[in-house]
């Protein structure tokens, strides 16, 4: 290979949003050489680019933040406001962290990833950005997210429309008047009713093209007394030992007995307490068999059915509003007076499996039954999720083969940290690795790389590879959680069932988070036990370069 590049790094991470800055930061913290290449203009990942009206976390802040493990001193100087921070605040918040840890040094922003080429010879992964800057280091962590490649339907017509058509993930940073304005909003998944229910009252008219309807339960949200900010700071370590013990990272976890362990007022009351609890909280703490046993699942749909009925006024609208199917099977929505939208005079829906799309046109969308009007149309229609952005980085690994191909009938991974083919290549948040509260998942796989490739180094290897033998195991075990449950006749990004042509896999890994962690200290203690290591070879690497 000729042309060796200038920035010569031990460790290049991939993405700046909350996972890419906690891995660069323990990185640096053991003394690598490393960069962050960032593709936006600022740090927060999801929560740098998706800065549409209503904007919000559902996980609580303070189990999603950074743990006091990670930063004693961001822990103790933060303050959150409220349950579930909206997005400038939490944009503010790693901001906040970058500048405390002093990590914005070691970022390049509007650096888009689009080759990374592993060079056999001298061990080393070559990466290339969109504007023609090389880099080159002996690990790379592809820190890209699950939900960071927009994706939009391919309607006839899309392009004849006069206009502002906009996708939720590139709403601009400047914001946008929609006082007066004929909008629609296409798609109801969390974002589309985020969007929804704050943006009603400001426009002259709504109209909401909706696919699926979704089991959306209340967000609950609250903010925070001076007694509560202190209670949050004062526990924030039991609350992260306690994430770092449930099934998913969330602060609930399922209850042990089964929908059928309580009578039907017990069950009742158990609901309808989940349903006023914050955030995910009828999902993640609900009933044993919540996504194994249908008739289990009926009884929270029975439930929630009632409380659209309730809620929204129109027999016909409240129908059109109730999913059929099975509740968490697509993930679901928090809402703040979603369902009552539907009863103000300038909001219409459109069930679109009645009347489906014929083409957009210039001044609004036709359908089979009718025609709506607009002058701005905001498409909620989701992403590309779980694979797409590590897709997207132009991977080729050894004898050529891509990323893109190997990952043609969905991801192989191990651990959801390593793939045959891309020795030195780590993926920190990614497919089959992370499942619920991400980056509180994350967090532990990021401090588990920090100290493989401190290991590695150690150690003197130079080049480490995971089998493929290895990798049809580990899809294997995640399969094992969804065989047999709900989940598996679902229609979900999760499967890819959202994107035209992906292959139908399931790309979490649903297990148990406490499980997870220990088969990757498995690794360690193994000192990589069974994967292909190789130790450095004096004459493989032509530039010896400075730790930090
Ligand atoms: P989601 O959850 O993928 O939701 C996308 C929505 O857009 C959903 O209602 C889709 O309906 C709808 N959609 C997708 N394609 C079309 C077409 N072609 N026509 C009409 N409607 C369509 O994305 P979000 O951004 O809301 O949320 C992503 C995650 O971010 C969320 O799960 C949280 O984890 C945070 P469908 O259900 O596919 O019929």
């Amino acid at each position: 290979m000729t042309g060796r590049s200038d920035n010569v790094h031990d460790v290049i991470i991939i993405g700046a949003g909350a996972n890419g800055i906690n891995q660069l930061h323990r990185i640096r913290q053991a003394g690598f050489v490393v960069v962050a290449l960032e593709a936006g203009a600022g740090v927060g990942g999801a929560w740098y680019w998706n800065r549409y009206p209503g904007a919000r976390l559902d996980s609580e802040c303070y189990s999603y933040a950074y743990t006091p493990e990670f930063s004693a001193e961001v822990s103790t100087l933060w303050e959150w406001e409220e349950e579930f921070a909206d997005q400038p605040t939490l944009e503010a918040y790693f901001n906040f962290v970058i500048d405390r840890l002093d990590l914005r040094r070691s970022i390049v922003f509007n650096s888009r990833v689009v080759s990374a080429r592993w060079d056999e010879p001298t061990r080393t992964w070559r990466i290339t950005t969109e504007d023609g800057a090389t880099y080159e280091s002996r690990h790379v962590v592809a820190a890209t997210g699950i939900l960071s490649v927009p994706f939009v339907p391919d309607y006839p017509g899309i392009q004849d429309f006069g206009g502002t058509i906009l996708h939720t993930a590139n709403w601009p940073a400047e914001g946008i008047d929609l006082a007066g304005r004929r909008v629609i909003v296409i798609g109801v998944g969390s974002t589309g009713i985020q969007v929804i229910q704050t943006i009603a009252s400001k426009v002259e008219h709504l109209t909401v093209l909706q696919r699926t309807p979704n089991w959306a339960t209340p967000l609950n949200n609250y903010r925070y007394s001076e007694e509560r900010k202190a209670e949050v700071k004062a526990q924030a370590a039991d609350i992260m030992r306690l994430t770092g013990s449930t099934r998913s990272c969330f602060v609930r976890d399922r209850r042990s007995e089964s929908t059928w362990d309580v009578t039907d007022e017990e069950r009742m009351a158990i609901l309808q307490d989940l349903y006023a609890a914050p955030g995910l909280s009828l999902y993640s703490g609900g009933f044993d068999d919540l996504l194994t046993d249908a008739a289990a699942n009926r009884e929270v749909t029975n439930f929630l059915s009632a409380k659209i009925a309730e809620r929204v006024h129109d027999p016909e609208t409240a129908r059109k509003l109730t999913p059929h199917h099975p509740f968490a099977t697509k993930r679901p929505p928090m809402e703040t007076g979603y369902y009552e939208v539907y009863n103000r005079p300038n909001v219409s829906l459109v069930h679109l499996p009645e009347e489906p799309i014929v083409r957009f046109v210039e001044n609004g969308v036709e359908t089979t039954e009718g025609f709506y009007e607009a002058d701005m149309i905001v498409v909620a229609t989701g992403f590309d999720a779980i694979t797409g952005s590590f897709l997207h980085l132009g991977v080729e690994g050894t004898d050529g083969v891509t990323l893109r191909d190997w990952w043609e009938d969905g991801p192989r991974t191990y651990l959801g940290v390593f793939a045959h083919h891309f020795p030195n290549l780590f993926i920190l948040g990614g497919p089959q690795g992370v499942n619920g509260n991400h980056p509180r998942c994350a967090d532990f796989a990021s401090d588990w790389i920090a100290r493989a490739i401190t290991r590695l180094r150690e150690t003197g290897v130079s080049r480490i590879e995971v089998s493929d033998e290895f990798e049809d195991e580990w899809i294997e075990y995640c399969n094992s959680f969804v065989a047999g449950t709900l989940l598996e006749d679902a229609v979900a990004w999760q499967w890819g069932s959202n994107i035209p042509g992906k292959k139908r896999r399931y790309m979490l890994y649903i297990g148990p988070q406490p499980t997870f962690r220990l088969k990757l200290e498995e690794v360690l203690a193994s000192d990589f036990g069974g994967f292909d290591v190789e130790e450095e070879r004096a004459s493989s690497r032509e530039t010896d370069h400075a730790r930090a």
